[in-house]
């Protein structure tokens, strides 16, 4: 494919001015029949053609003004139709009629097939698998849908907007007529047919109109919708308390289906989900799921307004709705839970996923500027660190300014398609701030690294706190600015409280936020009695790494004492991170591991802690993962030590900490009833962290066995099942479950996917040949998504030390599974491939081999794009 640069950019000749649909739906042969009215843009070259894009089309007719249009007019290709002699300025009317086989289509892409649902997934580019159009977000028009199929299979005929009627077609066919009056981008088009359960509500908006929920699911599931249901409402409420955004449709549908290559979609009025972010109930969904579904659920309703109503002016933009989205779906999820257990979450996943991507070959600006396939950059760049972007403007802003900017946008932008210029813009207006430095964060790829040093002068009674910022070099971006970087802080006493400066110097300082603009930047506090410690970048207010040496003792007084839970949290990972790299290295060199007392002193004072609440205390004793440890360790990385060297610290904790894990676990296992909520979840995470370092310090799978089979949840069972699998792969308890659990939960493959992805995730080399064994299980079918990446994903992203072994052997494999899943479905495969994107940080051997399996996929011929890019990037 060819480079899409953002310079490039220029509106369409012609102007569409509505679209009309008509579907007859059939397995193989559905035929489409669109008709277009266009006008030509004012001061568009008279001879300019229409070139209407195409993706694997077949064109039956052709008709303009209702007439077959001359041949010697247009021509179609698969790719693209192109007709010329168009009128000057009058509008006109294209008919255009293709037939797609929905069956057939395995890239899950445009209208197909799952589990005999019809289904649409448009965004980014799937529409012109539909019929020809201009596919592109800012092309906006009203859309009228009509619908038919056979009655029997599809009692259920669905599309955007309202329903405007329905009846009998032929003896035994049925149409649905649906009319959408807000104008929308081609990618928010949605069509699902089939038969299916119905789960049904209503919510009042906040002018007193009614609007009709219903959540569509496999027959028999509709329990499992419930609490889907439940965060709906929430949501909906939550947009209009919080950012004033009322729902502006009579109905809103959601619609499960099991194969989706995303985790769901925001087409306007009917939202289409993977089935896994709507389905649970205590017996089959873990508390990790629940917080997700509610995530998701309340991201894609959040898009009505931050996605359709104000929608993105070419996909350059795509940060400006999925950024902003993110950072909505995150601020509901902090209201709805534990605000700094949510954010310790975030930046775990942030720090895991992001980082990675900004440090290696597949580094992107937030708002990139050429792209060869969309679908690979729908990235955690855009989404996680475009959503931290938004979250630096309100903290600079603060809360009323930023809300002032929300509302001009909103007010301004409504039906528009708009751009990042246009959405920092209205926040300049509305506060008076130049964000001209700021708007770096969307052009800059690279993750900040942030120096800091600090010096207390008892007799000045001043401390200076001295900042160096540096941007690393990134794909196409060797030369940095400097940015300007919020970073929340407090100045922590002797005694726990807070000092305040009399004055500050050297730079902007608003409330507890400290603005870094320069490359090199000395603050200095006055009035500053006693020397305080310094805990930076609370809240993780700006997404850098910081350098600061802190000494041991400074950072167990912020893990003790800082009022800001995330910044505890954060001392505790400053403290464990080197103990972790201390250990990989003792490892390596054959040493034996020792852990400092102190750290685990911290530690375990938390664990203890019932002033604290259970899920922070179960995030404290979370310690960083192996991916963590790899990045902290930068290069020349040997998994096999980092994994020993990791165990070595956890088991130090277990056996200095067993009592304090021992009481946890009795205090926590009382089953009261089952709730979903935050402090239920908080208890079992808790608990079962207990259970992990108690079976480790007992080296003994008894526990975890009797745990397992007492278990009442999804999150207590597969937590359990994890321990026995993770720690006692051999043991006869473990067999025992993996047996108990696939026979229990054989016809729910959501559950399966568990099943699949423990046993994936089993560290050591023996796992790859269990990864193979696990394909020829009938669970696994090789054309859905989530059974594909709970198994081959999670060994690749998740499990270190099996996926790196020193052969290179899983990457060979890794290689195979990427050129089979390629052909059906590119997506799939790209998203996958991205798990290789930092082999240039292993040890030479692994990477070696590493650069070997790349080679060979990059040796094919037959390569989708998709793939290609990807392959390229990491190779570059
Ligand atoms: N727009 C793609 C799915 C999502 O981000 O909501
Ligand atoms: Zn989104």
């Amino acid at each position: 494919g060819r480079i899409v640069h953002l310079a490039d950019y220029r509106p369409t000749d012609f102007v569409l001015e509505r679209v009309d649909l008509t579907f007859e739906l059939d397995p193989t042969e559905t035929k489409v029949e669109a008709r277009l009215i266009f006008h030509r843009r004012e001061g568009v070259d008279a001879a300019a053609p229409l070139v209407l894009d195409g993706d694997d089309l077949t064109m039956t007719s052709l008709l303009f003004d209702q007439i077959e249009l001359d041949p010697a007019r247009y021509t179609a290709t698969p790719e693209s139709l192109t007709i010329r002699d168009l009128p000057e300025s009058t509008p006109f009317e294209i008919t255009v009629v293709t037939m797609i086989n929905p069956e057939a289509n395995t890239q899950l892409m445009g209208l197909y097939r799952s589990n005999g649902i019809y289904c649409t997934q448009c965004e980014a580019e799937g529409f012109r698998r539909i019929t020809y159009f201009p596919d592109r977000p800012d092309v906006l028009a009203v859309y009228t849908i009509n619908i038919i199929a056979d009655k029997a299979a599809n009692p259920l005929l669905l599309s955007n907007g309202n329903f405007l009627g329905g009846a009998g077609f032929g003896p035994d066919k049925h149409f649905a007529a649906w009319f959408d009056p807000h104008p929308k981008p081609s990618y928010l088009f949605a069509l699902v047919a089939g038969d299916l359960g119905i789960v049904e509500d209503t919510f009042t908006t906040m002018s007193g109109r009614e609007v009709a929920l219903k959540i569509y699911v496999e027959h028999g599931k509709e329990p499992r919708a419930a609490y889907a249901m439940d965060a709906l409402k929430r949501s909906m409420k939550w947009d209009e308390e919080v950012f004033g955004r009322e729902y502006d449709l009579d109905i809103f549908m959601i619609v499960a289906v099991s194969d989706f290559n995303m985790g769901a979609m925001e087409n306007k009025g009917l939202n289409i989900f993977n089935d896994k972010y709507v389905l649970a109930d205590p017996e089959t969904a873990t508390d990790q799921d629940y917080a997700n579904i509610e995530a998701i659920i309340a991201h894609e309703y959040f898009h009505n307004w931050t996605g359709n109503r104000i929608t993105c002016r070419d996909w350059f933009q795509l940060c400006l709705k999925e950024g902003l989205t993110v950072y909505r779906d995150h601020e509901f999820s902090a209201d709805m839970r534990s605000r700094s257990v949510k954010r310790i979450a975030e930046v775990r996943h942030l720090r895991s996923e992001q980082f990675p991507e900004d440090a290696g070959p597949l580094a992107h600006p937030v708002r990139p500027t050429k792209y060869r396939e969309i679908n690979n950059f729908y990235t955690t760049t855009v989404y996680e660190k475009g959503s931290e972007v938004t979250r630096m403007i309100a903290t600079i802003l603060g809360r009323d300014d930023f809300k002032k900017g929300m509302d001009l946008y909103f007010e301004r932008h409504d039906g528009d398609a708009a751009t990042v210029e246009d959405f920092v813009k209205c926040f300049e207006d509305a506060s008076g701030r130049d964000l001209t430095q700021f708007s770096l964060w969307y052009h800059q790829a690279g993750t900040p690294q942030i120096t800091v040093s600090s010096a207390y002068d008892a007799s000045a009674k001043t401390l200076t706190l001295s900042l160096e910022q540096m941007i690393p070099a990134t794909p196409g971006q060797s030369n940095k600015e400097p940015m300007h970087i919020p970073l929340r802080f407090a100045l922590i006493s002797e005694n726990g409280s807070e000092a305040t400066a009399s004055s500050i110097a050297g730079g902007d300082v608003t409330g507890d936020v400290l603005h870094l603009t320069q490359r090199a930047q000395s603050f200095t506090f006055s009035g500053i009695g006693s020397r305080p410690v310094v805990s930076l970048n609370r809240g993780f207010s700006a997404p850098v790494t910081l350098h600061f040496s802190q000494s041991a003792e400074d950072l167990g007084h912020i893990a003790r004492h800082d009022s800001d839970l995330f910044a505890r949290w954060q001392a505790i990972t400053d403290l464990a991170l080197p103990a972790l790299t201390d250990a990989a290295k003792t490892v390596r060199d054959g040493g034996s591991v020792t852990i400092s007392d102190a750290f685990v002193g911290v530690l375990l004072a938390i664990a203890a802690d019932e002033t604290l609440e259970p899920a922070f205390r179960a995030q404290a004793l979370t310690l960083p993962s192996e991916a963590d440890i790899a990045r902290e360790i930068g290069g020349n990385n040997d998994p096999d030590a980092i994994h020993a060297g990791r165990q070595a610290v956890l088991m130090a904790i277990a056996t200095a900490g067993t009592d304090v894990f021992r009481t946890l676990y009795a205090a926590h296992s009382a089953s009261g009833p089952f709730s979903p909520d935050a402090a239920g979840a908080g208890k079992r995470a808790l608990k079962n962290i207990a259970l992990s370092f108690l079976s480790l310090a007992e080296n003994s799978p008894a526990l975890a066995a009797e745990a397992f089979g007492r278990a009442d949840n999804m999150t207590d069972m597969s937590q359990a099942l994890t321990i026995l699998a993770h720690r006692f792969p051999d043991a006869e308890e473990t067999k025992q479950a993996l047996i108990a659990f696939e026979t229990r939960f054989a016809a729910n493959a959501l559950v399966l996917d568990k099943w699949f992805t423990i046993q994936a995730t089993i560290p050591g080399a023996a796992s790859l040949d269990r990864v193979k064994a696990l394909m020829t299980s009938p669970h696994f079918q090789p054309t859905n998504p989530n059974r594909v990446r709970s198994l081959v994903g999670t060994f690749a992203f998740g499990n270190a030390t099996g996926f790196n072994r020193a052969d290179g052997a899983a990457y060979a494999f890794f290689a195979e599974q990427i050129l089979a899943i390629d052909p059906r479905n590119p997506q799939l495969a790209a998203r996958l491939l991205t798990a290789m994107r930092s082999w240039r940080l292993l040890e030479p051997g692994r990477a070696d081999k590493a650069r070997a399996a790349l080679t060979t996929i990059e040796a094919s011929t037959t390569l989708s794009t998709d793939v290609r890019d990807i392959v390229d990037r990491i190779l570059k």
